[in-house]
């Protein structure tokens, strides 16, 4: 019965650290992540047989690792390869949180959405078709309010279920765009299917780092044929759109997001204007 490793990742402020805590109670330590200074906390727990230890990653806006915090929660998803990446999510601004939720599905990680803050988000009116949403972002999604400890045991249930369950197809994908897709479709094909990031994530994810021009990326050792072929979309792409198309990729995953949001995301009661 070997051990689960979980990453618990999120925007900061999310409750990330809060529901850590509520998970491991005294039984954490602090490591080190190597070659950087941002604190790593480990901490361990048992639920219903099932022994995990749990790292609370840095909290990010994105994985697009251009910062520090960034690049460490990246790497250690792509290096560590977790049984379940939990993303905790404030869900009383939940737009905004889902954009690593995204990433996360597109990496197609093991994945388990926690909707924290959820006392915050009833107050404002939201209302969330848990099922539906769900079925957008191919992870199963937990109500928590980790300061009262609320949903943590459903959260774990979760976490050992997804854990358990064998690997499956993408789930959901992000549609591009014509144009984008047409040179993802190019570039695609080129990339060696023995790199270590198509052998985890699949040759789309990689095309689509590429044409990011994810500097991180970019320097995992490619041929010049596919470095070409990539520096040929983003030129072409560059020339119709007239913005780069690392900035279109994220308006359209924004767009997914928002598109997921508009059929499972309720406000129920109005906001009131009148705020003093
Ligand atoms: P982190 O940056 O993601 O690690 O966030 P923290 O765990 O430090 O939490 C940020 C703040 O939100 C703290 O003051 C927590 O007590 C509070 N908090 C965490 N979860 C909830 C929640 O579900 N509801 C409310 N209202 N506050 C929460
Ligand atoms: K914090
Ligand atoms: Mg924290």
């Amino acid at each position: 019965n070997k051990k689960l490793k979980i990453a618990i990742a999120g925007n900061p402020n999310s409750g990330k650290t809060t529901v850590f805590n509520k998970i491991t109670g005294s039984r954490q330590h602090v490591g080190n992540y190597p070659g950087v200074t941002v604190e790593k906390k480990i901490g361990l727990a048992n639920h219903k047989g099932a022994e995990l230890e749990i790292v609370d990653l840095p909290g990010t806006y994105s994985l697009d690792a251009y910062s520090i915090e960034e690049r460490v929660a990246r790497d250690f998803i792509f290096d560590e390869h977790p049984d379940v990446v939990v993303d905790i999510i404030d869900s009383s601004n939940v737009e905004r949180n889902l954009y690593m939720a995204v990433q996360l599905m597109e990496m197609n990680v093991p994945l388990v959405l926690a909707f924290n803050m959820s006392d915050l988000a009833r107050q404002k009116g939201l209302e969330f078709d848990l099922d539906q949403l769900s079925l957008f972002f191919g992870a199963p999604i937990v109500l928590t309010v980790g300061n009262k400890g609320k949903g943590i045991d459903d959260l774990l249930d979760a976490i050992v279920k997804k854990a358990g369950e064998p690997p499956k197809e993408l789930a959901g994908r992000v549609h591009y765009g014509t144009e984008i897709e047409e040179e993802l479709a190019r570039i695609e094909p080129l990339v060696d299917t023995e790199h270590d990031l198509v052998q985890k994530y699949g040759s789309r994810y990689l095309a689509v780092k590429l044409l990011e021009n994810d500097r991180q990326v970019m320097d995992k050792g490619h041929s010049s044929e596919v470095l070409e072929a990539v520096k040929h979309s983003r030129k072409h792409l560059i020339r119709i759109f007239d913005d780069e198309p690392e900035i279109l990729i994220a308006e359209r995953r924004y767009g997914f997001i928002s598109g997921a949001c508009h059929e499972s995301v309720k406000r129920t009661i109005e906001l009131r204007h009148d705020v003093s």
